[in-house]
């Protein structure tokens, strides 16, 4: 038996580090219970309530020599894809000045690989600084990085970088085989060390006990410091990937996770990310009561497609939340009116 976490009290008390089994704890709370002090964490540090917006871009598509299971853009899987090289940066700066023109304030560009090289460096430098000159939040996802590549994005003023520990350590070997954990761990090590905030969260759904979600919170939980921006995505599974079959998670499980990472992980942006379109507006709405407050915000994620923006901007403004901008603009000009949340952001 895991030991007992006596909400609320044990909650409010500065918790440094978080052993699975008091992870677990909360997991297997009476959901209600779990909400509620996910909620008041939430409240506590986030008493504006705000959600983000963040777009996301595919620079590089395809191609890729790793094996993870769940992933369109692997050699190794069979799947309609079509590779794609480096996008030019015409094209990436028009999608980002679309994206601030509807209200994003972050931009974050994926690009498939397991590392880049010293070529591919050069460029995601020159889009960084791109998109970075007109005043938006950067966050790439370029794969493994060395200590010098780290370096070489902090100086392109790269805010975030995106490297998800996706499961366990133990389901992870199961999912990939042309790296290991530790090699993720080393390449957030290395994040850190070139003081770039880091985007580090998982998937969920991939045939994972309640168990191996309860480790991947605590390792996310106990990253000193742990991660500014928590992804939290559910497995859309692909076609051609071994991971298509995958069984479905029970969605109340999903809101559990992100109640769970917001408890533990009380300062982070906590981003509802892949598969949100597919679970609905009711278990949306639960996730943002459990402490979610960004959401990726665009037609696309990075192959597959994501929920429509109007239909976004839409459920914000029924459940009454603002966004990320809105909330900033009235913290700098006090009075100025909220912006209608079922038309796009002028
Ligand atoms: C993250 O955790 N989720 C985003 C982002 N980081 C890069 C990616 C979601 C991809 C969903 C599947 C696809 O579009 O292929």
């Amino acid at each position: 038996m895991p030991p007992a976490v006596s909400p609320p009290e044990s909650i409010s008390a500065p918790i440094d580090t978080w052993s699975t089994a008091e992870v677990f704890a909360l997991f297997a709370l009476p959901f209600s219970e779990l909400l509620f002090l996910a909620h008041r964490v939430h409240r506590d540090h986030f008493p504006d309530g705000d959600v983000e917006l963040a777009t996301l871009i595919s620079l590089k598509t395809g191609g890729c020599t790793e094996d993870c299971g769940y992933c369109a853009q692997s050699i190794h899987h069979d799947t309609a894809l079509v590779p794609e090289g480096i996008l030019p940066l015409d094209t990436v700066l028009a999608s980002a000045r679309q994206a601030k023109a509807r209200g994003a304030t972050r931009f974050c560009m994926g690009a498939s690989g397991r590392s880049p090289s010293a070529r591919e460096m050069g460029r995601y430098v020159e889009i960084i600084r791109a998109v970075k000159a007109l005043d938006l939040e950067t966050c790439v996802t370029l794969g493994m990085l060395r200590e010098e590549q780290a370096q070489q994005l902090k100086e392109a003023g790269l805010d975030y970088y995106n490297h998800n520990l996706d499961t366990s350590s133990d389901h992870y070997t199961r999912i990939v085989s042309t790296h290991s954990y530790q090699d993720r761990l080393d390449t957030l090590g290395r994040v850190r060390k070139a003081g770039i905030k880091v985007c580090c969260g998982g998937i969920v759904g991939m045939g994972e006990s309640r168990q191996q979600r309860a480790e991947l919170i605590s390792q996310l939980a106990n990253l000193n410091p742990y991660p500014e921006s928590v992804p939290v995505n559910h497995l859309i599974p692909i076609e051609g990937t071994p991971l298509s079959g995958a069984d479905s998670l029970d969605p109340l499980e999903f809101v559990r996770t992100v109640a769970v990472a917001r408890i533990t992980m009380p300062e982070a942006r906590v981003r509802l990310s892949a598969g949100r379109r597919e679970l609905g507006e009711g278990v949306q709405a639960m996730c943002f009561f459990a402490g979610a407050n960004s959401i990726f915000y665009g037609e696309k994620l990075l192959t597959a497609d994501n929920a429509e923006e109007e239909n976004d901007l839409a459920l914000l403004a029924k459940l009454g939340l603002k966004t990320r901008r809105t909330t900033e603009v009235k913290a700098r000009m006090p009075g100025i009116a909220e912006h209608d949340h079922t038309r796009p952001v002028p």
